[in-house]
């Protein structure tokens, strides 16, 4: 009986848990670019625009420490081949159960010299700041196949872009040939960004092997079959076995869904 009453416990947990917590509870999101303009101001003046990006997984963590595990790395490279992650801490402007308002933003001082290559722009340059922010609302939706088959797991959350330029952009200040003085300074200004992403679900970590919507005996099951066994797939903590820790987290969480 004692085992039911936390079965029910997680049960009901998750289904009314505040969105962000639910998006925390993921790990992770499928980030889709769908393309941005871009106007360079100083050394050289010309406006050009990124092509939408193939989509990509950003992990969630605190890097801030300040309790809210949805701070990301931006990895600047599918953007213009630059060998550099942007910090960007999650700010929760809104939450409720069923929708939330995050931002992101970060600024970060590489002082790196980079061969930039994009579409219209090439050269090598040195990068002494980088400045970004991300606003998104987060809706809960019908749990559902993940749209851009990125996460392996079923989502239920979708995000889509909040607000205009001033909560979604992006500036960069480098110097042309790597040379730092005010005749070679340039300023990159993204401006009208396009992006959504998808996120939440039921994360193997609390027990959800398959990557459905439920924790139920399908996933039990596969930790029974694979027990003893080194299934990275049946393997909830990742710490390359499958053992007891497993089957209880499994057990813990049985009956969870969104
Ligand atoms: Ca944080
Ligand atoms: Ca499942
Ligand atoms: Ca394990």
């Amino acid at each position: 009986m004692r085992a039911m009453g936390i079965v029910c416990a997680a049960a009901v947990s998750v289904g009314s848990a505040q969105i962000v917590q639910q998006l925390q509870n993921g790990g992770d999101f499928a980030f889709k670019f769908n393309g941005a303009d871009y106007r360079i101001t100083g050394a050289a003046n010309f406006e050009e625009s990124f092509n939408p990006r193939p989509v990509f997984k950003l992990e969630f963590a605190d890097l801030n420490n300040d309790g809210v595990a949805l701070d990301i790395l931006l990895d600047l490279r599918p953007f213009a081949n630059i060998d550099r992650q942007v910090p960007l801490f999650a700010t929760v402007i809104s939450d409720s159960p069923n929708e939330a308002v995050i931002r992101w933003s970060g600024t970060d001082n590489p002082n790196i010299c980079v061969e930039v290559s994009d579409d219209g722009f090439s050269a090598s340059i040195l990068i002494t700041e980088v400045r970004g922010v991300l606003t998104g609302r987060v809706r809960r939706v019908a749990c559902q196949a993940d749209p851009y088959n990125t996460l392996g797991r079923n989502i239920h959350l979708e995000i889509v872009k909040e607000g205009g330029d001033p909560q979604n952009n992006l500036y960069v200040k480098a110097n042309l040939f790597c040379v730092q003085n005010q005749f070679t300074e340039i300023e990159v200004n993204v401006f009208n960004l396009r992006w959504a992403a998808s996120g939440g679900g039921l994360s193997k970590r609390i027990g959800n092997l398959n990557g459905d919507c439920v924790v139920d005996d399908a996933d039990l099951l596969q930790v029974l079959f694979n027990f003893g066994s080194n299934d990275a797939a049946s393997d909830t903590n990742g710490d390359g076995a499958v053992d007891d820790a497993d089957l209880l987290v499994v057990l813990f969480n049985f009956g969870s869904t969104l």
